[in-house]
Order: C-alpha cells, then structure tokens, then sequence
C-alpha cells in the first residue's frame, strides 16, 4: 500500500500508555456494582455477570500464563482510533506471551458469525498502525442477538483457540457484548467477551467512562471545516450556511464543534425536547436571528444542526414512538415498502397522522420506514439542513410582506459526517484507543468477561491515565425497541445543567449578533502541547 509522507512520519508514532499499564499488573476489585436502572430485571437477566466490580489495575505481579489467542471485533460505524485500539491489543496480548494470536473478525459481528476472519500478522499490524480507519479488517452493523448466532460463534472460536473476543462497538453493539458474555458465562463455554467504547457521537460515557473514542478527532476535523466555512462566510457576507453534523440522537458533536467554532447559532436537540419546541419554533428561532443580523446589515451566518433535531421535536418523538410499534408488528413486516407506509397512515393516532401529515413528503418516508439493524430511525439520511433552510425562508419572506424583515438570504448547505469518522486519529485519540485496546489484554489475562475496557483521567497526562474495567450490565436499564422492552446501556445525552452545555448558553446570544467566530483549523500531531495534546473541550469543561 502507497503511503503519503504524513502517514510514513506518523506509523513510527509510540502512543503512550497509563503508567499502570507499562509492566505487569494486578486488578484491584472494588465494590460490587448495580445496574443504572431496573435492577431487578437486569440481575435476573444476567445472572452471571451482574454485580461485578470495578476494576482498577495496578502494579503488581502477572501470574505466568499459558499461550492463548483473542478475537477482534469492529462494531457499526466507523471512529478515529479503531487501529490504534487494535494495535493496543495485539502490543498487549503479544507482550503476555509471543506466541499469542490476534485474528480479525471481516466486516463486523458477521464476521463471527459467517466465520470470517483473518490473522492480524506484525507486519500487517504495522501497516495500520496511527491510521484512521476501520479497514484492517472493516466494520458491520449486524446485530449479535440470537441464539444461533453465538453457537455458530462458539463453533469458531473454538476452532481458532480463541479464549477472549473484543468487541469494539457504540452503546448498541457493548449490549449486544454482554448479552454475548453473559450467553457464554452461562453455558461454561470459556470465553471471554470484552467491550471497547468507541462512536465518534460521545453518547457512550458515564460516570466510569469519560468519552468514546473518535470523538476527538471527529469533533477536531469537522471544526477545521466549520471554521473553514466560517472564514469563507466571513469573506463573501453573502450566505447562510446550514451546516449538519452527524452524532445519531445526541447532540454532543454539535455541542463540541459549537465551543471551538462559535457559529451564530448551534440547536441542541435535548433543549428543544426540554422546552417542549415544535418544528415552528424552531424556524422562527433561527429566523430571528437572521433577521436581527440583517438588520446590522449582516446577511450572512452560520447555523449548526445536530442529526437528530427531527426525533427530539416532542410531537415527531411522538410519532416516531407509535410508529415503531407499529413496524415492529408482524402485519407490518410482511408487507413490502409501500404498503408498510399505507398500513401505518392507518393505524396512527388522528394526532400522530396531523403531524405526519404536515411533514415534507421525503422526511415523512424516513421516519417510517427506514431503520437500522438496533431499531434506529436514520437520522443521518433525512436532510434537516434543507427542511430548515427552506422554512426559514418562508417565514423570512411572510417577515418581508409585514415589514419587519429588511435582508437577502442566501443559502448553503453542508452535511458533515463521513469526512470525520475515519480521520487519522489526533494524539488524543491515538493514545486513548492505543491505551484501551492494551488495557483489554490485562483485562483478558485476569479472566475478566462482561467487562469494559476504561481508560480514565484523560484530561491529564497520560502517564496519569488510570487503566481498567467496568462491568457492562452497571450501564444498563430497560428500554423499548423495536417495540419490545430489552436491556440496553443507557445512551448519554447532552445535560442542560452539564458544565458544556452551560458555557455554551452563557455565550450563544452574543455569537448570534456578533461576528464572533473562531478558526480552529487542522489537527496537528507535532509542536507544543496546547495545539496538539488538547482534548475536546466538553471533557475539559466536564472535568474542570
Ligand atoms: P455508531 O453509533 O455505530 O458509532 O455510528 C455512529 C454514526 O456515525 C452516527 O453518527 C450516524 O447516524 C450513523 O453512524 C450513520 O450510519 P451509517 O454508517 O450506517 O450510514
């Protein structure tokens, strides 16, 4: 593979480790753990792996142990680091005993299941080493749910003689993990199942976990974009531009791009949930302030959009509920497409088909058709960047006719999504990903299952990094999908009362008038530690 000068100077990058983690380690055990939510339904449904503690490693000695070979998993969308968790992992198990193995499951949970799978060899290791990327092996969006499945898991795993399996997953695929280690727990099949939180979203995190990795990176590339576009909206003053970022339902990247741009204006789907907006509050909120900089004679500006705005709007989050039961039916899903959107009309509340109904043709169909294989709405594909823009330029022009809008409104529209989650990873997340995959090998070679791999501290040093696991059933509580209760981890939001979210509604009034924009440019990998070393500013705020 032909590599650019970056790349070449970038592979013999070491990435630092927690100083726990530079010899042997020993776990030391804390209390045991509840689940965040219906206790009592969780235990009974992990009956194995509910209730362990946290652990946190420390020096100490590493008992001898015979050679052994782990599997790796990539899990659902790609995120900045997924080679470094990786090469973390192979560095790991390889320093426990060289003759250990790492085989690659392709392209997702499938891999395990259709019995896809490669050797990660050394040389092959340090080709991916530093590099953004899912393609060492690639990723996969099945879901690891049914019986079947593990034992046609089972099947290969024994066959490779692998003891541990890392799956390498957002919220959706670390459920899926211990359902997984909890099934094998339970049949005494001698695996062990390893959870690595990784989604460029940042809604994986909790009290134990401080951020997902990618989140970083993709933050810092989509900032370098907005603040690219920011200066070219600078420079002409003649757009709006309508700027979407990815992040599922939370609005976390949109938040963080927001604290290192300052755009005129960033939604925050939870606030517009908490308040209770419709979709025309919404627009006359971005219309205001349109109006209020024409009138400084400034008919240009920015607006930041988070991916799932549509589905936190209370009256669509309404819809979108009834609609899955609906779709979850077994009526619903024999029919074939069109006729899916024909039996829904008809099953709806009156009040859910008004707002239905009211919808563009386009986001109507989204919302009731697609999903993802977790029962998600895909709120990647419905283009809320357009909806706006053009509402807001309606209510602009009715502004017009009654006198109280005097100004030109010039459109642009942006999605930015792709461009971020296989970005070569910054230190932060280069570190970080390295750091968790060789913190799974000491979680493997102390027989830890259900477990997932916590690196924390990360807004110090490195070397003050602590290594170690937190039992997933802590994260969990019962959720509805695809129409059925199911235990999930809880997916983390953005809090209103959160020291991020504050800041940001501490300064936004004074970004919507003002000019006040800030051009973080590319991520850098040499020079002084405040340009490259910084992490987001969300987990600066959260940790200050
Ligand atoms: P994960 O939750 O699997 O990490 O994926 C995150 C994400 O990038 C979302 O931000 C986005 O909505 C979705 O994946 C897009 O999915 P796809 O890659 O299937 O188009």
């Amino acid at each position: 593979m032909e590599k650019s000068a970056l790349q070449i100077a970038r592979a013999a990058y070491q990435p630092k480790l927690p100083k726990a983690l530079l010899g042997p380690v020993v776990a030391k055990e804390g209390k045991p753990t509840q689940s965040v939510g219906n206790q009592e339904e969780i235990k009974a449904l992990f009956p194995n792996t509910y209730g362990m503690p946290v652990i946190e490693f420390e020096a100490g000695e590493q008992k001898p142990l015979e050679p052994f070979n782990v599997g790796i998993i990539l899990s659902g969308g790609q995120a900045p680091g997924g080679h470094n968790v990786i090469s973390g992992l192979f560095d790991g198990v390889k320093s426990l005993n060289p003759a250990n193995k790492l085989y690659g499951f392709i392209l997702g949970p499938g891999g395990l299941v259709d019995h896809k799978y490669m050797e990660i060899t050394p040389e092959l290791m340090d080709e991916y080493r530093n590099t953004g990327g899912f393609d060492i092996i690639g990723s996969g969006r099945t879901k690891l749910e049914e019986v079947d499945q593990f034992e046609k898991g089972i099947q290969i795993l024994r066959e490779l003689g692998i003891k541990a399996l890392v799956i390498i997953g957002g919220d959706d695929s670390n459920t899926n993990a211990c359902v997984l280690a909890e099934y094998y727990a339970a049949k005494k099949y001698g695996v062990q199942v390893i959870g690595c939180p990784k989604t460029i979203d940042g809604d994986l995190k909790n009290e134990q976990i401080e951020t997902s990795f990618g989140f970083d990176t993709a933050c810092k590339t989509y900032s370098e974009l907005i603040g690219n576009i920011q200066r070219d909206c600078n420079s002409a003053r003649k757009y709006w531009h309508f700027i979407k970022l990815m992040g599922r339902s939370a609005s976390h990247i949109a938040l963080e791009c927001a604290l290192q741009c300052q755009p005129n204006i960033c939604l925050i789907s939870e606030e517009v949930e908490a308040k209770n907006m419709s979709l025309d509050d919404v627009v006359t909120y971005i219309a205001q302030a349109v109006a209020a900089r024409a009138a400084e004679g400034n008919n240009f500006g920015t607006v930041l959009i988070p991916e799932g705005l549509i589905e936190f709007i209370p009256a669509i989050k309404k819809l979108i509920a009834q609609l899955n039961d609906i779709l979850a039916t077994p009526e619903a899903q024999n029919l074939g497409r069109s006729e899916q959107i024909d039996f829904v009309k008809t099953h709806i509340s009156k009040e859910n088909l008004e707002v239905f109904n009211s919808l563009p043709t386009s986001v109507a169909r989204q919302l009731a058709l697609d999903r993802d294989p977790h029962g998600n709405v895909q709120v990647s594909l419905i283009e809320t960047e357009k909806l706006l823009s053009a509402m807001v330029a309606v209510k602009l022009e009715q502004w017009k006719k009654e006198g109280k809008y005097v100004g030109k409104f010039g459109t642009q529209h942006h999605f930015f999504g792709y461009e971020g989650r296989c970005a070569a990873p910054s230190n932060y997340d280069a570190d970080y990903c390295y750091s968790l995959g060789y913190n799974a090998s000491r979680l493997i070679a102390n027989g830890k299952t259900g477990y997932m791999s916590v690196i924390r501290n990360t807004t110090a040093p490195a070397s003050e990094w602590i290594a170690g696991g937190v039992p997933i059933t802590m994260m969990m509580n019962m959720e509805k999908r695809n129409g059925k209760m199911k235990p999930v981890i809880r997916k983390a939001l953005v809090e209103l009362d959160g020291a991020p979210f504050k800041f940001f509604a501490s300064k936004r009034d004074m970004w919507a008038k003002e000019t006040a924009y800030v051009y973080p440019g590319p991520i850098q990998y040499w020079g002084p530690t405040e340009v490259c070393d910084q992490p987001t500013k969300t987990l600066q705020l959260e940790h200050c």
